[in-house]
């Protein structure tokens, strides 16, 4: 890829700059899709990465950053919201608009629960800190219990027991099942046979017309696959 001053200067007038993974950047990924607007997605390496950060381009040091019109955004959360205010996905009463920023910062922790694993080098001793994770009372199982609790609490099926599909169920969906894509040593996709409820909900988020119609042309090999209607089929 070119060096990032370039990429600034190409036409799209939203630029994503992110890892070539889905991560903290899939949410608004979809959204910026599902907004139709003209965006480009600057997939970057960790040099690039590093070169952007020395540059000072990135307003907290971190990536997702988002090139607009307006100025710079960085911080997932805030990106997501601003797309999805402009791309009619968040809801226009205050209380529901809330609920919906509720989960989108309730899922934070969920989002980190491997964050201690990234360092261990020795492959055998990583797959076995995250098994752990997901053990009886490891801090993945704990996190799983939690989403699958407040998804049977909603009166609606969507997280935040909003009326349709918002941004925040775009959140938890990516979040949640990115993790069972098979690219984390040691977490197992056969962990959600577990919870029928998350199992549901993929379901319903996957098979939502516009994340249908967004996931029906992934790459062979795409990481993207658990986004896809009966990812988990088998399970079930
Ligand atoms: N709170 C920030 C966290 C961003 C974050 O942790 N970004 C990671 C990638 S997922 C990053 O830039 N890591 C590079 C580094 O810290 O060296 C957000 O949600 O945007």
């Amino acid at each position: 890829m070119a060096q990032s001053e370039d990429i600034a200067n190409t036409v799209e007038p939203y630029q994503l700059y992110y890892f070539p993974i889905p991560g903290r950047a899939e949410a608004s990924r979809v959204v910026l899709s599902l907004a139709n607007l003209s965006w480009k997605d600057n997939e970057i390496n960790f040099e690039e990465y590093g070169q952007m950060k020395r540059n000072g381009e990135l307003p907290w040091g971190m990536v997702p950053m988002l090139r607009t019109p307006d100025g710079v955004l960085a911080e997932s959360a805030a990106i997501l919201r601003y797309i999805g205010n402009m791309a009619g996905l968040t809801p226009a009463d205050p209380f529901h608009a809330a609920k919906v920023d509720e989960f989108i910062d309730g899922v934070e922790p969920f989002s980190q629960i491997l964050s201690g694993t990234f360092s261990i080098e020795d492959v055998d001793e990583r797959t076995r800190a995250r098994q752990a994770v997901f053990e009886e009372e490891g801090e993945g199982t704990k996190n799983l219990k939690l989403l699958e609790k407040k998804i049977a609490e909603s009166t609606t099926g969507w997280v935040a027991s909003t009326t349709d599909m918002n941004i925040a169920d775009i959140r938890v969906f990516t979040a949640l099942f990115g993790l069972f894509s098979g690219n984390f040593d040691g977490v197992e996709k056969s962990t959600l046979a577990d919870y029928p409820g998350l199992l549901q909900y993929h379901d319903k988020v996957a098979n939502e017309p516009r994340i249908k119609a967004h996931y029906a042309n992934i790459s062979e090999g795409s990481l993207r696959w658990t986004y896809q209607p009966g990812a988990f089929a088998d399970l079930i």
